[in-house]
C-alpha cells in the first residue's frame, strides 16, 4: 500500500480536519477555564486599564492550547490574546487565532456570557471556527463555503429588512475617552433601530446575530482574535461582515448585519463617528 499523501493545507478535507482539532482544543479549553474559575478570579491582573482584566484562566487557556499544537500541529503559527504571536516554520501556512477567553469580565463575574474562540487561518483567510460559551456549553462551528452550525445544527441570520426593526448587539472599549464617544454613537443609534444590546463578548455576540437572536452587531476597538472565528460563523450564516467603506473587519470598525441593513446601518455609523474617538 503506497505511502499516503497529505492533503494540500487548502483543501476542503484538511480543512474539515482542522476543525475537528479545533473543536477538541476549544472544548477541553472552556472545561480548563470552568474548573479553575474559583481559583483564577483570585489572581487577576489588568492591561489596559484596571477595567481591562486577565484572569489566571486567561493565561493557563492559552498555555493549554499552545502547549497541545506545538505537540500536534508543531509547525504551525499561533496568534494569541495574552502571548500575542508566536512564529510556526518558516513560511507556514496554517495560523491559529486563539481569544482564551472572550467575555473576561463577564468570567470575572460568574454570568454565562464568555467563550473560548478559536479560528484556523490558511494562506491568510481564516477557513474554519469554533466559538464555545464556557458558561453553557453552546458551541458555534463554521468551515469557509459550509455553513455555520450551533450545536450541529445549521443557523441563518435575520432576514429583517428595516433599520428600525433591528436588534443590535455592541460593546464598548475599555478607556473612558473611549467610552464617552461611544455613548455618544449610542445616543444618535437608539432612535434609529428597535432596540440595542450589550452582552460583553465579540465572539458570542457574532454567534447571537448568526443565529437571528440579535440582527446585528458592530463594536470599534476589536482585535483580531476576538472576531475572527465569529465572523466566520456570521458570515457562514448569511451575514455581510464589513468593517467601514468596503474594508474587511479590523479595529476601526467590525460590523455584522443582514444584506437588507448592512449598508443603511453602516451610513448611520459613518454618520455618527462610530469608528472615530480616541
Ligand atoms: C471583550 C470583547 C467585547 C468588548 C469588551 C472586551 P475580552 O473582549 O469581546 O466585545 O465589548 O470590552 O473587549 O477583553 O473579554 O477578551
Amino acid at each position: 500500500m503506497g505511502a499516503t499523501v497529505p492533503e494540500p493545507a487548502g483543501s476542503p478535507a484538511r480543512h474539515s480536519e482542522l476543525l475537528g482539532l479545533a473543536v477538541r482544543l476549544a472544548r477541553e479549553a472552556a472545561l480548563l477555564a470552568s474548573s479553575m474559575r474559583s481559583a483564577a478570579i483570585t489572581d487577576i491582573a489588568t492591561k489596559s486599564t484596571r477595567t481591562d482584566v486577565v484572569t489566571a484562566a486567561d493565561t493557563a487557556v492559552e498555555r493549554y492550547v499552545g502547549a497541545a499544537l506545538r505537540r500536534l500541529r508543531p509547525g504551525d503559527r499561533l496568534l494569541g490574546e495574552e502571548a500575542g504571536e508566536r512564529a510556526g516554520d518558516l513560511g507556514a501556512s496554517v495560523r491559529w487565532i486563539l481569544d482564551p477567553i472572550d467575555g473576561t469580565v463577564n468570567y470575572l463575574y460568574g454570568l454565562p456570557q464568555w467563550a473560548v474562540s478559536l479560528a484556523v487561518e490558511v494562506d491568510g483567510q481564516v477557513v474554519a471556527g469554533v466559538v464555545r460559551n464556557g458558561g453553557t456549553g453552546q458551541e458555534w462551528t463554521a468551515l469557509r463555503g459550509a455553513g455555520a452550525y450551533r450545536d450541529g445544527r445549521p443557523i441563518r441570520c435575520s432576514e429583517v429588512t428595516e433599520l428600525g426593526q433591528a436588534l443590535v448587539a455592541t460593546g464598548f472599549g475599555y478607556a473612558p475617552a473611549r467610552r464617552a464617544h461611544q455613548a455618544g454613537v449610542l445616543a444618535g443609534l437608539l432612535p434609529a433601530v428597535r432596540d440595542i444590546r450589550r452582552f460583553g463578548s465579540a465572539a458570542l455576540d457574532l454567534c447571537l446575530a448568526a443565529q437571528g437572536q440579535v440582527d446585528a452587531y458592530f463594536e470599534k476597538g476589536l482585535n483580531l482574535w476576538d472576531h475572527a472565528a465569529g465572523a466566520l460563523v456570521a458570515t457562514e450564516a448569511g451575514l455581510h461582515v464589513t468593517g467601514l467603506a468596503g474594508a474587511p473587519p479590523g479595529p476601526d470598525l467590525v460590523l455584522a448585519a443582514p444584506p437588507a441593513i448592512h449598508q443603511r446601518l453602516h451610513d448611520l455609523l459613518v454618520e455618527l463617528d462610530a469608528a472615530g474617538g480616541a
